[in-house]
């Protein structure tokens, strides 16, 4: 069990990473906090948790997945008159995120996996678990099928990916990311997962993912998001989102450079709604022209208008 500020230094780090995974950490953190809270006054603990929500904010700016999963964790928690009634209230709505977002990867494995033929090959970027379960089920269900993972730097997420199709028994390879034109003649279909959907359909996802859905549009490739629906925006609707930059020496590692080279780090970046064939989520298979209506129903108009 971890409490706020290690959970929030984890995920700084990087040590706890994916859109889904901080934000069911975050989630399962605030309870915990809950939980252990030994105070009287309900007022009191009501600002300690918005504390705590917002140290966990502040981890990582760019998956909205980390904002829904503290909204919905904390949220009614004024309706508890009592520390216990809100105690209550926090930690049955983190069990609810939790499990619903276990259901929602479970939902769109199958939704998405219809979308894969027997002999497709696939093409995946960063450590998505939703893109992943969709590819895995699809494997599961016999499909006969081959995945290219790329490398995707400077963390190197497709070794995990890798690493856990390969475990499934699925037939990957391993690329790095200036050979996604090289591969997309061979590809089918594109299957990456998100960080934030915003109102208008744009995705923002792993550093590379832009270029990935051009070549794909340019070779006439499809290109499937796979997200739950918590990462859909409603909360960026007025404000851009914040791409988060991280260190230089991700980049660098051990190489020595002059201090006159700039270094850019950009962790995420926009894919254009017109790149995007399908958004499969857990409510079902949507256009990005449909981000809108879905975040409507998710989280209310006010909102997301
Ligand atoms: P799931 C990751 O971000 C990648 O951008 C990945 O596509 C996205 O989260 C969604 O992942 P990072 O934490 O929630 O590696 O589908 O920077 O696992």
């Amino acid at each position: 069990m971890m409490g706020v500020p290690d959970t929030a230094t984890k995920i700084k780090k990087m040590e706890i990473r994916g859109a889904g995974k901080i934000a069911k950490a975050a989630s399962e953190a605030l309870r915990e906090e809950a939980e252990k809270y030994r105070g009287k006054d309900s007022d009191e603990f009501i600002l300690y948790m918005k504390k705590c929500g917002n140290i966990l904010l502040d981890s990582r700016p760019t998956a909205v997945s980390l904002h829904n999963g503290i909204f919905l964790t904390l949220k009614d928690m004024e309706k508890g008159k009592t520390v216990p009634e809100i105690k209550k209230k926090i930690v049955s709505n983190s069990k609810k995120f939790v499990a619903d977002s276990e259901k929602a990867l479970k939902k769109i494995s199958a939704i998405g996996e219809k979308l894969i033929s027997d002999g497709d090959v696939i093409l995946t970027h960063c450590n998505s678990q939703a893109a992943l379960s969709v590819i895995i089920e699809a494997h599961r269900k016999k499909k006969n099928i081959k995945v290219y993972a790329t490398e995707s730097r400077p963390w190197g997420q497709g070794y995990i990916s890798s690493a856990q199709l390969a475990e499934a028994g699925v037939d990957v390879t391993l690329i790095i990311d200036s050979c996604v034109s090289t591969v997309m003649d061979e590809v089918d279909k594109v299957f990456v997962g998100a960080d934030t959907v915003t109102v208008k359909g744009e995705l923002y996802n792993k550093i590379g993912t832009s270029q990935i859905a051009a070549i794909a549009k340019a070779k006439k490739k499809k290109f499937y998001v796979c997200c739950e629906t918590y990462k859909f925006s409603p909360v960026f609707r007025k404000q851009n989102v914040i791409v988060e930059e991280r260190d230089p020496s991700e980049i660098t590692g051990t190489r020595k450079i002059s201090g006159k080279i700039k270094v850019f780090n950009p962790v995420f970046d926009r894919t254009e709604p017109k790149y995007i064939d399908a958004i499969i989520t857990e409510k079902g298979k949507i256009r990005p022209t449909d981000a809108k209506s879905l975040s409507v129903k998710t989280f209310g108009k006010e909102k997301s208008e």
